[in-house]
């Protein structure tokens, strides 16, 4: 592999990449999208926060080699499908699934693969309701469908779940068993502080307040 060889093979690689960044972008702005145009019709908003993240290069190769997967372009593309990451958490479980069919609801977006690790959750506990589609970017010169894994779940199944993702590394995968014990007892108690909520916020719903005065508002009361 020469100099220009090189350049050649780098420049493509960030231009593969710059398409899933941009997927990223796509999917991030329809999410805001739907959690403002959400909020304004219900005056209420199903998405606490988002988060996205770029698998790293270095993640892409190892991914790649693990698998045994050709170590080409278009390989990485059909196969590698967590590239682009886009995580949703909601406060309410009921959100998650609103979330999903306004997702999977739109002309543009198609879906890959579906795994709802909330109603089957993992034998570690980890819930999750984990989607892969693929939705059109259009470049300068090209459009390209580009795959982007969304991960929908509540404040608590996040928390968990980051909890859980830096015992594992720590780990470096062999969680010794008292761990998976006590990780197993915080997922039930994440699940059951998720219903207690729910119940909560249903009982709100029913018997929400008036609303306020238009004075009222304008003082922000
Ligand atoms: P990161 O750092 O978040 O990118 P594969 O992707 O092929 O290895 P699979 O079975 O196809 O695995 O995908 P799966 O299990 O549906 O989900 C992959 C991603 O979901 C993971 O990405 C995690 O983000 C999350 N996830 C799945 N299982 C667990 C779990 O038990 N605990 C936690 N904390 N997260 C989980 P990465 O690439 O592993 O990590």
């Amino acid at each position: 592999l020469d100099i220009e060889d090189f350049r050649a093979l780098r420049e493509q690689f960030t231009d593969f990449m710059l398409g899933y960044k941009f997927a990223i972008d796509e999917i991030t702005t329809k999410i805001n999208i739907l959690r403002e145009d959400f909020n304004n019709a219900h005056e209420y908003n199903p998405i606490e926060h988002i988060n996205s993240r770029l698998k790293a290069p270095e993640s892409v190769l190892e991914k790649v080699r693990r698998k045994n997967y050709a170590m080409n372009l278009a390989s990485i593309r059909e196969n590698v499908l967590d590239i682009a990451g886009v995580r949703v958490i909601c406060s309410f479980i009921s959100d998650i699934n609103k979330i999903r069919d306004m997702l999977v609801g739109q002309e543009d977006i198609t879906v890959l693969d579906e795994r709802d690790y909330i109603s089957r959750r993992k034998p570690n506990g980890y819930r999750s309701l984990h989607l892969i589609v693929s939705i059109p970017v259009f470049r300068s010169d090209r459009v390209d469908r580009i795959p982007v894994e969304i991960q929908i779940r509540t404040i608590a199944m996040d928390f968990w779940a980051s909890l859980e993702h830096k015992i594992y590394y720590k780990y470096r995968g062999e969680v010794p068993p008292n761990l998976q014990g006590e990780l197993a007892e915080a997922a039930e108690a994440a699940a059951a502080l998720d219903e207690k909520m729910e119940s909560l916020h249903r009982l709100v719903d029913h018997n929400s307040r008036p609303r306020p005065t238009p004075a009222a508002e304008e003082l922000d009361l």
